[in-house]
């Protein structure tokens, strides 16, 4: 069943690209894992309740995104208590036009898409003397480019992607091809020396498809570089550290864990393996997995976790666990890994339901807050996706049901939805990322929506939740 039988049949071309019985020409993904016959069985069932959730979600990303329309349009976020708008580098680069456009076409949502790209393929300029961040613009606007320009065909939104991942190639010119933190749009000139793994190892998925999409190697080659030299200065027992220095390819920090600063290195290994069938990133993620599996993960009294230990010898420095973590459980089912998913998964719903929702981050041993944020981060309900789709669980969509009522209690404003400053006493605060239109409401709307709405054997997501399909 494709998202046809959910959503009216005029909203089907839309979506036709990204359905399982449409895909004439796209190559599967290699070794996608293999889901037991008689879960497959089961992979095209949707039940009444699925369709209300998912129509629920889907009218609270139409919530939101008109408050962002009154009050921000044209620019890069909503903020929703002042009802007014930020840009990150002064002037604006559509970053919830571009991360939620994707969505919009996921949910079926005609006229609201064609819009939106109509003034992103007029508007978005990338002509802009400002320093950016590499990774941040990579995973944000080069994903949802290329995958909106998947979706809909338009080669305007290609051209853009081209040019931009022209403008940030600057980045790779570092004595050891790891890329710098900042790059100028304009002049290429580039700047911060100092930058973590996640920054270098989640670039390949938008890079590489770039070339596949140009015909220009260029692109897969210098993300390529950039991770493998990455991956050569893993210490002895195989971990990589929080932070190094791309000039000297010197370690700064060495603590090791699966949290922000690292978590989309793994993640990458994976699929880039998965999207390309490179064989170099599959032995890397091969090697790297059994490493974190060894000396990051951890049985405690309270569940199964993650933490943090040194690089070098493995020793436990830290257990602490926190809403970007909670993208682990996912990551492992799509490799297979089902058991640790699992057992992961249940202990970041723990770590949901303790609060009602789920704080920045928190000690594992003593279930204590140690930030307390709530940032509308997708990564427990991006695994909560994953898991229904590989077990077929249907504690997967419960546990979404509470991720959904958590979120329409304590976040949703008059106009849109608001982070939380304190999970405790669920202050709002002034921000509504636009992670929340690319992922939280993606991921929870996939996780209702007919199963193969978007089709995991032949499509990966980005780590800001844009499908790629492998047209290669
Ligand atoms: C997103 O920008 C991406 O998922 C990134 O990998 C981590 N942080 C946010 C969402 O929490």
């Amino acid at each position: 069943m494709c998202l046809s039988k959910l959503l009216s049949p005029c909203l089907v071309v839309a979506l036709l690209p990204f359905c399982a019985v449409q895909t004439k020409s796209a190559g599967a993904l290699p070794n996608t894992p293999t889901v037991p016959a008689q879960l497959k069985a089961a992979a095209g069932t949707l039940t009444p309740n699925d369709a209300e959730m998912a129509e629920r979600v889907r009218q609270e990303f139409l919530h939101a995104w008109q408050g962002y329309k009154q009050y921000a349009w044209g620019h890069d976020a909503f903020k929703p208590l002042s009802k007014s708008y930020h840009d990150w580098y002064g002037v604006p680069l559509l970053m919830s036009p571009v991360d939620g456009l994707d969505t919009m076409i996921l949910m079926g949502m005609t006229d609201e898409a064609a819009q939106t790209r109509e003034y992103i393929a007029k508007n978005l300029s990338f002509d802009r003397d400002i320093y950016v961040k590499n990774f941040e613009i990579t995973i944000r606007l080069l994903g949802g480019l290329l995958s909106s320009y998947q979706l809909s065909g338009d080669k305007r939104l290609l051209a853009l992607a081209d040019d931009l991942g022209t403008r940030l190639l600057p980045a790779f010119n570092s004595p050891t091809g790891m890329p710098y933190v900042y790059v100028n749009l304009k002049t290429g000139a580039v700047r911060g020396e100092s930058t973590n793994p996640a920054e270098i190892g989640t670039l390949l998925l938008e890079f590489g498809t770039l070339s596949k999409l140009t015909g220009k190697p260029i692109y897969y080659d210098k993300a390529k570089h950039a991770l493998v030299e990455l991956y050569n200065r893993r210490s002895p027992v195989g971990l990589v550290g929080s932070s190094i220095n791309i000039k000297t390819g010197e370690w700064t920090d060495p603590v090791s864990h699966i949290s922000g600063g690292i978590d989309s290195y793994y993640e990458y290994l994976l699929k880039a393996w998965l999207l390309f069938d490179d064989k170099d990133c599959e032995r890397m993620w091969k090697a790297s997995i059994e490493a974190v599996n060894k000396y990051l993960a951890d049985q405690a009294p309270t569940g199964f976790w993650y933490g943090q230990a040194n690089m070098n010898t493995g020793a436990r420095t830290g257990t602490t666990f926190g809403a970007l973590d909670a993208f682990f459980p996912g990551t492992l089912a799509l490799s297979g890994d089902l058991d640790r998913a699992r057992k992961l998964e249940d202990s970041a719903y723990k770590m949901w339901t303790t609060s009602g929702i789920e704080p920045e981050e928190m000690n594992y041993m003593t279930m204590k807050i140690t930030a307390d944020g709530y940032e509308l981060r997708p990564e427990i309900i991006e695994s909560a996706y994953y898991l229904r789709h590989f077990t077929k669980d249907p504690r997967y969509p419960e546990m979404g049901k509470t991720f959904f009522d958590s979120l329409v209690k304590y976040c949703r404003t008059d106009v849109g939805y608001a982070a939380l400053s304190d999970v405790a006493t669920k202050t709002k605060k002034d921000e509504m990322e636009s992670f929340f239109f690319a992922e939280t409401l993606k991921y929870l709307f996939l996780l209702y929506a007919p199963p193969d709405t978007v089709d995991l054997s032949k499509v990966v997501f980005n780590t800001e939740a844009h499908p790629i399909r492998r047209t290669w």
